[in-house]
């Protein structure tokens, strides 16, 4: 099986996304993801890294790096703009960025507390300056992640998440973690999952959103996905963007997912139904 970008959906039956380019891995084409040993499904990496890999934790990556206009700092609940770039290792700021999941960069923002997440997307100007303004709302410690594919001298695409810590000035009462728990509410929703995700075990996660009681059987596609999962790592802040089978599962939305470690990770649930996006929030601890 072929891999030829960061967001090809290989086979019949599942896809994984693992990394958001950190890794990958396709199943394969013919094996029911219902009767297939999901520790058989061969992986597939880039850049060096394996499955389960995590990312977000630098300023650099394979010879790119990012590089903020002035130094990220910011008042509590005070807009400001927020403008970086993405250097090459020739000292060049990037200006081929490869789409992927309809935008060519994914700015993911949240405190490290994991609360306030933030999923955006800034402009890219002529000289490959990306720029978003930029509201972070109390004060402590922001990941500021940019995610994103670009392609190496050789052309060869490059999927990176980089990520730069922002501050807010104040008193930084970090929040707890709310307890583990498989049913989340939001906007009226009511999302519940399936599935138990285990380290190094490429397992299905299936989520249901419900509305009144009812299963919501007709979700909308949001960037090209009937869903997006960010996975953040307590402790490290360690960052899996991953994405679902390509059709709905039943009206569901299956994810494929290989916990890098075990530890107490914070799910973050995107979805869209009647034009607008809501997301759904999860603690799980992995085993
Ligand atoms: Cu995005």
């Amino acid at each position: 099986m072929v891999l030829k970008g960061p967001f090809v959906a290989a086979g019949l039956v599942a896809a994984l996304l693992l990394g958001f380019g950190i890794a990958r891995a396709t199943a394969p084409a013919a094996t029911p993801a219902a009767t297939s040993d999901p520790t058989t499904i061969p992986s597939h990496s880039h850049g060096g890294a394996v499955l389960g890999d995590l990312g977000g934790f630098s300023l650099s990556g394979a010879g790119f790096t990012l590089v903020p206009a002035a130094p990220p700092t910011f008042e509590a609940g005070v807009p400001r703009p927020f403008a970086f770039k993405i250097v090459g290792a020739d000292g060049r700021a990037v200006t081929k960025f490869v789409p992927n999941h309809d935008k060519l960069l994914h700015f993911i923002a949240i405190k490290h507390d994991l609360s306030g997440f933030q999923h955006r997307h800034p402009e890219l100007a002529a000289d490959g300056t990306w720029s978003i303004p930029l509201t972070l709302p109390s004060p402590g410690i922001w990941r500021l992640y940019s995610d994103f594919v670009t392609l190496d001298p050789a052309g060869q695409q490059v999927p990176l998440a980089l990520s730069i810590d922002a501050t807010v000035a104040g008193n930084y009462s970090p929040l707890a973690l709310p307890a583990a728990a498989r049913t989340a509410d939001v906007d009226g929703f009511t999302v519940t999952y399936e599935g138990t995700p285990k380290v190094n075990a490429t397992q299905p996660l299936t989520f249901r959103v419900f509305s009144g009681g009812s299963p919501v059987t007709d979700l909308e596609k949001y960037l090209a996905a009937y869903g997006h999962l960010v996975v953040i790592r307590d402790g490290d802040l360690g960052y899996l963007h991953v994405h679902p089978e390509d059709q709905l599962v039943g009206g569901a939305v299956k994810f494929w997912l290989s916990a890098p470690s075990p530890g107490r990770y914070r799910m973050f649930f995107e979805f869209q139904k009647g034009g607008a996006v809501h997301r759904a929030e999860f603690t799980v601890d992995i085993q």
